[in-house]
């Protein structure tokens, strides 16, 4: 079949490469003229494991390539942004513009999917009103569904084979159809249901993390002030066959788990009280590892060395980064200056220098982010440096590491008993 991806991005272009590999043709559009450029040139722009050799492969086979319009298909397939704005309601733009630029373009038979996360309704709401603009019904004349992809970026071509999925149709027959569509690369099981019971379902998996870990975040709190050490407690609760606490931290980023619960407060504000209060639980975070740092600071300020600021660790992503927003917090407290060092990202030249260059002079080491790279620096060295050894590690990342004298006066979020 001929499929058209509207959107090349994080999903869009890995999704295209699928298709691609298992002798569908593809092509993948973009208003980004680089994107465009690089993936006919077989390249790509984004930091995601293995997906350049994949790209390449799929361009070199002639069944993938790119374009800055949506061109004929068979099959079209939106994969664009949906952002959240400053109220908290979804940006919905990129799926209108993206569903009406296909007006012209339907014919009976055709496939409509829409893999951005979105609110519960949009598929049907939203999508199908404009999809009749073409003068065809999108219930008899089209397959139109909602199938939201569920892929942990870093993981993202193993993940896109490997996990189940859920397909829901304007229609049981458009339902049907596009689940037999994706059995061509998906290993696991695809569920089929209605397209707005999909966009809650895509909603709830995130929004069901984000709640999980402000629960940790706030235990984390608790354990501070109680004296006891939140990592030993999930550790230990973690071993209840039904329990799995997630992991306390300097919030939560990225662009689907800190966004995509404000999508189902958009449509119930009354009802979702736990979903807002988790969202605000964890928005809140910065600002506690901030009011640490002043503690931890001489009075007048001082200087702090923050180790990462992607949204997690090994990625180069720094969407809603919480170390991003920590780094803003810090400066604006009076006398503090902060460096940044980060592998995967140049942020004010984080990535140009080396961890003990960049601790130099500091105040205090906070570990943000818990990358491979930082996973055992050489603390004697960096002692060396810094005005005064402290550490705060917001991940639980070096605790195991402080056991010997290493110099450092070590301060952990969410224990009681900071220094070792
Ligand atoms: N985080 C914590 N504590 C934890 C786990 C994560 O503070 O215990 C933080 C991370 O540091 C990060 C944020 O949460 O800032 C989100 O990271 P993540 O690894 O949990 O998730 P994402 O945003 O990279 O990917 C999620 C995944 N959803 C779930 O695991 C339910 C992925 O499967 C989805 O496809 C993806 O969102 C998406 O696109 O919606």
């Amino acid at each position: 079949m001929k499929i058209s991806i509207v959107g090349i991005g994080y999903i869009g272009l890995p999704t295209a490469v699928m298709f691609a590999r298992n002798g569908h043709q593809v092509v993948g559009m973009d208003l980004n003229q680089k994107a465009v450029e690089a993936l006919n040139q077989g390249r790509i722009i984004i930091e995601e494991p293995h997906l350049d050799e994949a790209v390449a492969e799929a361009v070199k086979s002639g069944n993938l390539r790119a374009s800055g319009r949506v061109e004929p298909a068979d099959v079209y397939i939106v994969c664009v942004p949906t952002p959240i704005l400053p109220d908290r309601s979804a940006d919905m733009r990129a799926v209108k513009a993206a569903t009406e630029s296909l007006i012209p373009l339907l014919k009976k038979g055709d496939m409509v999917i829409l893999e951005s996360t979105s609110p519960p309704g949009t598929t049907r709401d939203l999508m199908a009103p404009i999809l009749t603009g073409s003068g065809l019904d999108p219930k008899t004349d089209l397959m139109v569904a909602y199938c939201p992809e569920r892929v942990l970026p870093g993981r993202i071509l193993i993940e896109m084979r490997e996990n189940n999925r859920v397909v829901g149709g304007l229609t049981e027959a458009a339902a049907t159809a596009v689940r037999d569509l994706y059995k061509c690369f998906v290993a696991g099981d695809i569920y089929l249901t209605d397209a707005t019971t999909a966009e809650m379902t895509k909603l709830m998996e995130n929004t069901y993390r984000d709640v999980n870990i402000a629960l940790a975040n706030e235990l984390a709190k608790i354990c501070e002030k109680m004296g006891i050490n939140a990592w030993d407690v999930i550790g230990m609760a973690n071993r209840h066959p039904r329990v799995h606490l997630h992991q306390p931290g300097p919030g939560v980023g990225g662009h689907c788990i800190a966004v995509d619960p404000w999508f189902i407060v958009e449509k119930q504000p009354d009802l979702a009280q736990i979903i807002a209060l988790s969202r605000r639980t964890n928005d809140g975070m910065p600002s506690f590892v901030r009011d640490k740092v002043r503690v931890l600071l001489p009075e007048s300020g001082g200087r702090v060395c923050v180790c990462g600021v992607t949204y997690k660790p090994d990625v180069d992503d720094m969407r809603e980064s919480p170390a991003i927003e920590l780094v803003h917090e810090l400066r604006a407290l009076p006398g503090v200056e902060v460096v940044v060092s980060d592998p995967h990202v140049d942020f004010e030249g984080s990535n140009q220098r080396t961890l003990v260059e960049s601790a130099a002079g500091a105040d205090l080491l906070l570990l943000a982010v818990n990358h491979k790279e930082f996973g055992a620096p050489d603390f004697a060295r960096l002692a060396a440096v810094m005005k005064t050894p402290v550490i705060l590690d917001t991940r639980n990342f070096w605790s195991s590491l402080m056991t010997d004298d290493k110099g450092f006066s070590y301060h952990l979020l969410g224990s009681g008993r900071s220094s070792v």
